[in-house]
């Protein structure tokens, strides 16, 4: 066993929550990136000693670990060839695209994988030197599938928990994965592995049974060694009582008039925010309102879309591919269909602090998620949470996991133009009541499965494994 180190509980996840950033002064500093996940676990992590290892971005080495308001972080450094290989290859041109239903096909190279699993060992030695005696791990996301088995061969002491915030695919297509099995072993090595959906853990569990011989029954898979691993949906959610109460200060409700002035005060505003990402169908979004407004059902002094669309993977060629498409769509949507100072569609390509993103969700009347394939979609729980006086309407991917939890949105399928159109139209000429009693169940849904909620159930359904000598972890103090 390697010599233990002294955190009580280690996330592990491709990245830090801190980017490496140049200061104003020119010089090296970290600016926090403000996820959901970090406002999750932090307090969790300051109850329970923790220790957070990471990618901070970019490819300087040699960086310390340090504290960051309480968070002991420690970066891990990748090399260029790893970041093409690992993060923008494997992760991102392999992984990401089968995952989601391949919508774009995946591309499949030894060297990838070599690399994807060399950085995947490097962190488990390092979550490895950090965690003290029966300590608890939790791994993140698609980029580390591979340590929760490193780590449980280094330190079979630890109890560890993997969860995994895109789909888990279906047999049919994870069948395609060259290293099928070296995937589905390395998570295997957790005690529980977390999906987004009952359906994703499903097929995990069957696909272990089916390719690896195992022994399962319902969540539960049995290993030769007497060891069980446990697979269970835990929806994630987002800090919807900050985000409720972000929008409800003068200043997020004064942009929000402003921005709604700006864009010629129409009648109604539709809205998508999503990272530039080709699984979250912005193409069809936009093409379907195009349409509208070509058929004469929509008027663009009556209605505008605005679209931003956060910078994402722009080393990915896909993703440079995509860029280019949907500026093509804006310009040419725009010049159709556009009067002078009324552009259909306001389109950018930026991401903002969170009080615009609060703005822009109480400046919209409609919310378009159109996503082909999303493990869950922080998105559509966010304009939820900013939508205080139970108004706006919102139009939601089937093929979202929110879909599961938002039933009362207009749910869409994104392969359907026509059947997308229609819905546009319903939301766009829904009365008051009608929207009052659609938003006030999302809400009540949201309000009261925030992000605290779910890493609190994930840790206690850990807590709950019989995980050997290891100890347990403390929820966080109250208020
Ligand atoms: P993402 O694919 O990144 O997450 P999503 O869940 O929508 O998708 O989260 C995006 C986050 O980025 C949201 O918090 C949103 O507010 C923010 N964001 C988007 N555009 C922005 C912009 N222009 N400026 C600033 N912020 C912006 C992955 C999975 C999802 C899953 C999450 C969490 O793909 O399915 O819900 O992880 O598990």
């Amino acid at each position: 066993m390697a010599t233990s180190g002294s955190a009580d509980l280690v996330i592990v996840a491709n990245r830090l929550p801190v980017d490496r950033v140049t200061l104003p002064d020119g010089s090296p500093g970290w600016r926090r990136s403000p996820g959901g996940l970090v406002t999750a676990i932090e307090p969790i992590m300051r109850e329970n000693d923790g220790t957070w290892i990471g990618w901070p971005g970019g490819t300087e080495s040699g960086l310390e670990p340090f504290t960051d308001d309480g968070m002991d972080l420690i970066p891990m450094t990748m090399s260029a060839e790893e970041v093409e290989e690992h993060y923008e290859g494997f992760s991102n041109a392999t992984l990401w695209p089968l995952y989601h239903d391949v919508v774009a096909k995946p591309e499949f190279h030894r060297e990838w994988w070599d690399s994807y699993t060399a950085v995947n060992r490097r962190f488990a030695e390092r979550a490895a030197e950090a965690a003290a005696e029966g300590a608890t791990v939790w791994v993140h996301d698609y980029q580390m599938q591979l340590v929760p088995a490193m780590l449980r061969e280094l330190r079979p002491d630890l109890r560890i928990g993997f969860f995994l915030h895109i789909p888990f695919p279906p047999t049919e297509l994870f069948q395609q994965l060259p290293w099928r099995r070296q995937i589905l072993e390395g998570l295997l090595g957790a005690d529980l592995v977390g999906f987004q959906l009952s359906g994703a853990a499903q097929n995990f569990v069957r696909l272990v049974r089916q390719r690896v011989g195992h022994k399962t029954h319902r969540d539960v898979v049995y290993l030769p060694d007497g060891r069980t691993v446990r697979a269970a949906a835990f929806p994630i959610s987002i800090d919807s009582r900050g985000f409720e109460e972000l929008a409800r200060t003068e200043e997020v409700e004064e942009r929000a008039t402003e921005i709604r002035a700006a864009l010629g005060s129409p009648r109604k505003v539709f809205l998508g925010v999503d990272r530039l990402d080709y699984t979250k169908g912005i193409h069809a979004r936009l093409r379907a309102f195009a349409e509208l407004i070509e058929d004469g059902a929509l008027d663009v002094e009556d209605a505008v879309f605005v679209q931003v669309a956060t910078p994402s993977r722009e080393q990915v060629e896909q993703y440079r591919i995509l860029r280019d498409d949907i500026d093509r769509l804006v310009g040419r949507i725009n010049g159709d269909l556009g009067k002078i100072g009324q552009p259909a569609i306001s389109y950018f390509h930026a991401s903002y602090p969170r009080e615009e993103m609060a703005a822009l969700f109480r400046a919209a009347d409609i919310m378009v998620v159109t996503p082909y394939r999303d493990g869950m979609n922080l998105v559509a729980k966010e304009y939820v949470a900013c939508r205080f006086e139970n108004d706006g309407a919102l139009v939601l991917s089937e093929f979202a996991g929110a879909a599961e939890e938002l039933r009362q949105a207009w749910q869409i399928n994104p392969y359907d133009i026509n059947g997308m159109k229609s819905a546009f139209m319903e939301a766009y000429r829904a009365d008051d009541r009608d929207l009052t009693r659609r938003m006030k169940a999302m809400r009540k849904q949201v309000m009261e499965h925030d992000v605290a909620a779910w890493a609190a159930s994930f840790l206690q359904a850990l807590n709950d494994t019989q995980a050997s000598h290891a100890k347990i972890v403390r929820p966080a103090k109250q208020g």
